[in-house]
């Protein structure tokens, strides 16, 4: 395989560790933990991997024998800058531990494990990947673990295997079904341990016990370059205004850390609009009055940052994905042979009448959208619907008819972007390539301690990394019972962006004075070598949200 000097140079890149994972590792065990809500249903659906402690590691001068062990590891859903660090992470400490142990890694998702594809992972194969981007080692998918018939199919190559524990990366539906993994495999005495290890460049997956998820970092950085490079371009030819579309299926982690690195004139985020119970024409007439205000000091630029889950948050449409969701599930058979003329005809019969209108009332491509079908774990494919084109087509007519009535008199060029998949492969930063390493390592140290449901995390991380703490989390800690597809079901919570917490507040704080001067920062490309307040730098958001 060719490589740039930057892949060279960065192959050599040696990880940081925590201190608690470097030499001797002991284990320290706290309290029996509770879910975060609905703890009697979470402890009936889960009575072997329910009320386990917290754990974290710390550095020991006892050393201890390991014994031999086959483990197995799945990449799920979307990919995150990382992830074939956090491999190489598990690798390293398995080897460490017993240069006999042995990594398997499953091809393209958990799909891999059901349908037996598979490759042991050798240091050939590893020393390929160490501190690149991609999932591309194993590849990854979103099929969802969720029938016993999969967990028995996955069960019969993990034996042939000699695996007794897989490692499961991913988000946070990935991870609850880790968690319906371990609890099966307990139950049944299988002699296989779960863990998982948190993954997303949503940024959503994170809570009392996860500072973030991985990938964020990254992702979020690469996005940040590219907006302030468009922003340095915008205010050098003055004439665009430009509507870029972040990633973020749901929450708006993306879109504000990008807000609080760029200082955009206007940054949508989707939880204010919700709590706000803000309409889309709410939003057309916050961003056109920018423009105008803009307009009024001779500046016809700017930029408009949008997260891409926008629409889900908007009330009313919040309101008939609910409706359709649950009476697509219940009308399965039905409905799944229709073609779009034929459903967008069914739903308009058979939504509340409240929900059709809605529905009815967007552009083509957006109702279809919402209607069509959803990813495997019931989403809507949020990165298809194009919520910049939408908005600037709305501004725009919006500023037209300000322009009639002669109260708006600029000149509204708008160009359109969508940031999403250029930020998922990306070389990692020092500060996910470090993260993920030691997440790698933590989840094999959990593994030797005989730990099931747990998911692997490092803690601490806005410190220099040999200060931050390994350990794990017991994942029925991070659940709740939310509704999905028409049934109550056990869910790890989604982290979404707190209008009370200190990223929100900052940007909410400085968010008018963005919008009418121009206040741009040119945040300028990732860097891997150099001064550590340059190159160690984690995301303006955990800093915030950590105090620091
Ligand atoms: P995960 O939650 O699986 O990490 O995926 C996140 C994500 O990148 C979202 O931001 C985006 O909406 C979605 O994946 C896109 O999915 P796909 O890769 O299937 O196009």
């Amino acid at each position: 395989m060719k490589k740039s000097p930057l892949q060279q140079a960065r192959a050599s890149y040696q990880p940081k560790l925590p201190l608690g994972l470097r030499g001797n590792v002991s284990i320290h065990e706290g309290a029996p933990t509770q879910s975060v809500d609905n703890q009697g249903e979470i402890k009936q659906l889960f009575p072997h991997t329910y009320g386990l402690p917290l754990v974290d590691f710390q550095p020991t001068n006892e050393p201890r024998q390991y014994e031999q062990r086959n483990v197995g590891v799945i990449l799920s859903g979307g990919q995150a800058p990382g992830g074939h660090n956090v491999i190489c992470g598990i690798f390293d400490e398995l080897k460490k531990q017993n240069p006999n142990s042995r990594l398997y890694g499953f091809l393209m998702g958990p799909g891999g494990l059901v349908d037996h594809k598979y490759i042991e992972l050798t240091s050939d194969i590893i020393d390929e990947y160490r501190n690149t981007g991609g999932f591309d080692l194993i590849g990854s998918g979103r099929t969802k673990l969720e029938e016993p018939s999969q967990f028995e199919a996955g069960l019969e190559i993990l034996r042939q295997l000699q695996i007794s524990a897989l490692v499961i990366i991913g988000g946070d539906d990935s991870n609850t079904n880790a968690c319906v993994l371990a609890e099966y495999y307990a139950a049944h005495q299988s002699g296989v341990q779960v863990i998982g290890c948190p993954k997303t460049i949503d940024g959503d997956l994170k809570n009392e016990q996860i500072e973030t998820s991985f990938g964020f970092d990254t992702a979020c950085k690469t996005y940040a370059e590219v907006i302030g490079n468009i922003q340095r371009d915008a205010n050098s030819a003055r004439k665009y205004w430009h509507f870029i579309k972040l990633m973020g299926r749901s929450a708006s982690h993306i879109a504000l850390e990008c807000a609080l690195q760029c200082q955009p004139n206007v940054a949508i985020i989707s939880e204010e609009v919700e709590a706000k119970g803000q309409t889309l024409a709410d939003i057309v007439e916050h961003i056109a009055s920018v423009v105008a205000a803009r307009a009024n000091q001779g500046n016809n630029f700017g930029t408009v940052l949008i997260p891409e889950g926008l629409i889900e948050f908007v009330p009313a449409i919040k309101k008939l994905i609910a409706e359709l969701n649950d009476l697509l599930a219940a009308h399965k058979q039905e409905t799944e042979s229709m073609n779009v003329t034929e459903l967008r005809a069914w739903l308009t019969q058979n939504l509340q009448p409240e929900n059709a209108a809605t529905l009815n009332s967007l552009p083509d491509a957006v109702a279809n959208q919402l209607a069509l079908e959803r990813d495997p774990h019931g989403n809507v494919q949020v990165s298809l619907i194009e919520t910049e084109k939408l908005l600037s087509e709305m501004v725009g007519a919006k500023l037209s008819q300000w322009k009639t009535e002669g109260k708006y008199i600029g000149k509204f060029s708008p160009l359109h972007h969508f940031f999403g998949y250029e930020g998922r492969c990306a070389a990692p930063s020092n500060y996910d390539a470090d993260y993920c390493y030691a997440l790698g390592a933590s989840a094999a140290q959990l593994i030797a301690a005989g730990k099931t449901g747990y998911m692997a995390i490092v803690k601490n991380t806005t410190a220099p990394a040999e200060q931050w703490v390994a350990g794990g989390v017991p994942i029925t800690m991070m659940m709740n019972m939310e509704r999905r597809n028409g049934q109550m079901k056990p869910v790890i919570r989604k982290a979404l962006v707190r209008l009370d917490g200190a990223p929100f507040k900052t940007f909410a704080a400085h968010r008018d004075e963005w919008a009418q001067d121009t206040c741009y920062v040119y945040p300028g490309p990732i860097q891997y070598f150099g001064p550590a307040e340059v190159c160690d730098q984690c995301t303006i958001t955990l800093k915030l949200e950590q105090g620091k």
